[in-house]
């Protein structure tokens, strides 16, 4: 299987012409391209998506049926896997939590092919108990594979304990046929078998189907036999009587018949409707994180270059070629064609919305709360941190309105720009940004005095 970037596509099956198969084949190939289409960076991020989608394309197109055999821990489902399978072909074991990995054992003898595609074959796969202790990573494995198979297998060998119950809620939200499987039954007398059957068809209601209710046992225990000879004496012989899973078979093959094609088309397309969405808000994240690392280095520099050279209160907000290029590259990381023009008239606008017309107001109260924080010693620091700090303030809220802006397709939206611009100043921790950005020019004061050029 290729990991890489650009993934092969595999051609399109010949002899399928059903509409929802085509669709979703359509569907796998174009969240592919999307993948395609992203930044070094999102495919980084995306590898393991990608390879799963992949893998979902192959499935879709050599026609794959994957059935997931899902339950706690010891309720049969390896021992029913290698009694569907006629083989010993999964480990089966007294103790608890025996199964650790995901296994895909291809099931040859059910007979059943997706019409119309040669290669197609149906694959059981084994899953660790859902309750193992201290396996909580592979019972999310196990999660993962039920949401990837097109159908599910529930086994459970007694009534529904609370666990079992919220993971057959959460897979009946998924919307794939699941079959419960009631195992064991050798276990149990024939009227405990009809009560337990009609207790898991009550509480089961809405979720799994009474007829998806079939009873099994896949690996019963020996029972005593007694032999009788021919001189009329008899022994006893403890032996292993053959898995009963006829019922179990018979209603897998009825889901497979009726259904097969359409279930693969259905899970291919809404498998790759997820991947399309979480590159969606993977990209969208990337770029948030970017504009956001972007306002703060914009307000660092605004901070520093103020509190050297402290300049007329009018200057320090807003004003200043700093906010426009930092507006300016916002837009570019929105993907927003901008003139340096209507950077500044945009900057502008936010410092108006913010109703720092009388820019000295933020100032004198930046001066208000840092003469409470700063105990230096250092005459000039009094003086250039608190300015400084003030003016890195003022651009970090004209970079996040402008964020706001360009993430809503250049415009304020509804709300107009000085609810936006409201919001963002209650939302923002103005004590911590303005201590932080006091922390970096102190950085660089001390950086500039060792390096003499503050005498
Ligand atoms: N009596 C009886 N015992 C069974 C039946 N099926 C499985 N068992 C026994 O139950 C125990 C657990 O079986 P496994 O197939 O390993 O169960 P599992 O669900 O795969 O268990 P984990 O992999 O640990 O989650 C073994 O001792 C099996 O022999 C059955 O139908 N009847
Ligand atoms: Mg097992």
């Amino acid at each position: 299987m290729s990991t890489d970037s650009s993934p092969e596509t595999t051609e399109p099956p010949q002899h399928v012409d059903d509409e929802r198969y085509l669709d979703a084949l359509t569907s796998v190939r174009k969240t592919l391209d999307r993948f395609r289409g992203c930044s070094d960076q999102e495919k980084d991020l995306l590898r393991r998506d990608l390879r799963q989608m992949q893998e979902m394309e192959s499935k879709l197109t050599t026609g794959r049926v994957e059935i997931v055999v899902f339950g706690e821990i010891s309720t049969g489902k390896s021992a029913l896997i290698n009694a569907l399978v006629g083989q010993a072909v999964t480990e089966v074991d007294v103790q608890g939590g025996w199964t650790r990995e995901i296994w895909h054992v291809a099931w040859d003898g059910c007979g059943y092919r997706i019409p119309g595609l040669g290669s197609s074959e149906v694959v059981l796969i084994d899953t660790p108990g859902i309750n193992e202790v201290g396996g909580a990573h592979r019972g999310e494995m196990a999660q993962d594979a039920a949401r990837r198979s097109d159908m599910i297998l529930f086994v459970t060998d007694s009534d529904l304990n609370e666990t079992e119950f919220s993971a057959l809620v959460s897979l009946a939200a998924v919307n794939k046929p699941i079959i419960l499987v009631l195992n064991k039954i050798d276990l149990f007398s024939p009227d405990q078998r009809k009560r337990l059957h009609e207790v898991l068809s009550q509480r089961l209601d809405g979720i799994v189907q009474s007829e998806n209710i079939v009873e099994t046992s896949a690996d019963p225990r020996e029972v005593e036999y007694i032999v009788e000879k021919a001189d009329g004496s008899s022994s006893s012989q403890w032996r292993k009587p053959n898995p009963n899973i006829e019922a179990l078979q018979l209603k897998m093959l009825e889901v497979l018949e009726k259904d097969g094609l359409a279930l693969l088309a259905l899970n291919a397309a809404m498998y790759s409707a997820d991947k399309s969405d979480r590159i969606a808000s993977l990209k969208l994240k990337i770029r948030n994180d970017r504009a956001n690392q972007h306002i703060w280095g914009y307000a660092v520099v605004k901070a520093t270059t103020v509190a050297f050279n402290p300049a007329p209160i009018a200057d320090v907000i807003g004003g200043g070629a700093v906010d426009v290029a930092m507006v300016w590259h916002l837009a570019h990381i929105y993907g927003i064609e901008m003139t340096w023009a209507n950077a500044e008239k945009l900057v502008k606008s936010v410092v108006q919305a913010a109703g720092w017309v009388t820019l000295g107001e933020l100032t004198t109260h930046a001066i208000m709360w840092s003469l409470k924080a700063v105990t230096l010693g250092w005459g000039s620091v009094l003086t250039v941190l608190p300015q400084g700090a003030a003016a890195g303030y003022g651009s970090y809220v004209v970079g996040q309105a402008a964020k706001y802006y360009f993430e809503h397709g250049a415009s304020w939206g509804s709300e107009g720009p000085k609810s936006v611009v409201q919001k963002i100043l209650n939302k923002t921790d103005r004590n911590s940004v303005i201590q932080d950005l006091k922390d970096e020019i102190l950085k660089k004061l001390r950086i500039n005095q060792h390096a003499g050029v503050n005498e």
